[in-house]
């Protein structure tokens, strides 16, 4: 079965998935093995690789060392071009639809043809929508795009259904990493409504009980970085 049939068929018996974050920038090689062990006792069911200011360095070995210890899905989520590897499984092939930067809406995914073509990568049509959460993001800095209002449910909404036309297969609202404020409970609930693919939440959420209430709210698959970056106990019991 494919990662996105896994995804949907998920979705479908609400069972809800976990996303580890694993920023390149932020992880020694030497410490993956470590890093692994504490992904196996989390309830994690994928693994994402990426950030907004990673320029793809190392990033075959760092995915080579992922995969050697743990069995769990990897998958890109490339902040550029750059950050493609054929060690991975698959590739949140991401669409910034919130923003109207061309750069981040079509041209680096032109550019990361040739790459992709060396792969066999799982690529999955995100769209991908960011959400003002209180201070300026990585995100928001490095596309140099404006995240779409907290307020304006109405037009997220219509942002991320749009994404479904375009033919989009999972959404990802993204209140950035290290957020002051993830996405707003009612937004998530709002979006899934509206929406018949896989919802996506990440960006700020700090808490098992802020993961529970994303679940709650309509999110299938949740994404975790900063909590587990600094604490890589915070899913024990
Ligand atoms: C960022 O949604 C992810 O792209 C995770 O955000 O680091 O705030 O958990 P955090």
């Amino acid at each position: 079965m494919s990662i996105y049939q896994n995804i949907i068929q998920s979705a479908e018996e609400n069972k809800k998935l976990l996303a580890i974050l694993i920023d390149p920038e932020k992880i020694a090689l030497e410490h993956v093995p470590h890093l692994i062990s504490r992904i196996k006792k989390s309830p994690a069911t994928h693994i994402l690789v990426g950030g907004s200011t990673f320029d793809g360095q190392n990033l075959d070995d760092l995915i080579s060392g992922l995969k050697k210890h743990c069995d769990l899905p990897v998958l890109l989520f490339p902040g550029g071009f750059q950050q493609i590897s054929a060690q991975a499984d698959g590739i949140l092939f991401l669409s910034l639809l919130s923003g109207r930067n061309p750069d981040y809406l079509i041209e680096h995914q032109v550019r990361s043809v040739p790459y992709l073509e060396q792969t066999r990568l799982e690529v999955i049509p995100t769209g991908y929508l960011l959400i003002e959460s209180g201070k300026e993001t990585a995100v928001a800095r490095v596309s140099q795009t404006l995240p779409l209002s907290r307020e304006n449910i109405e037009y997220v909404s219509q942002t991320a259904k749009a994404g479904e036309y375009l033919g989009k297969k999972l959404i990802y609202l993204e209140a950035g990493s290290g957020a002051k404020h993830a996405v707003p409970i009612e937004m998530i609930r709002r979006v899934k409504d509206a929406l018949n693919i896989p919802l996506i939440v990440g960006g700020g959420i700090r808490s098992k009980n802020a993961i529970e209430e994303a679940f709650n709210a309509g999110a299938d698959m949740v994404v975790i970085g900063t909590a587990f970056e600094n604490d890589n106990t915070f899913f024990d019991v």
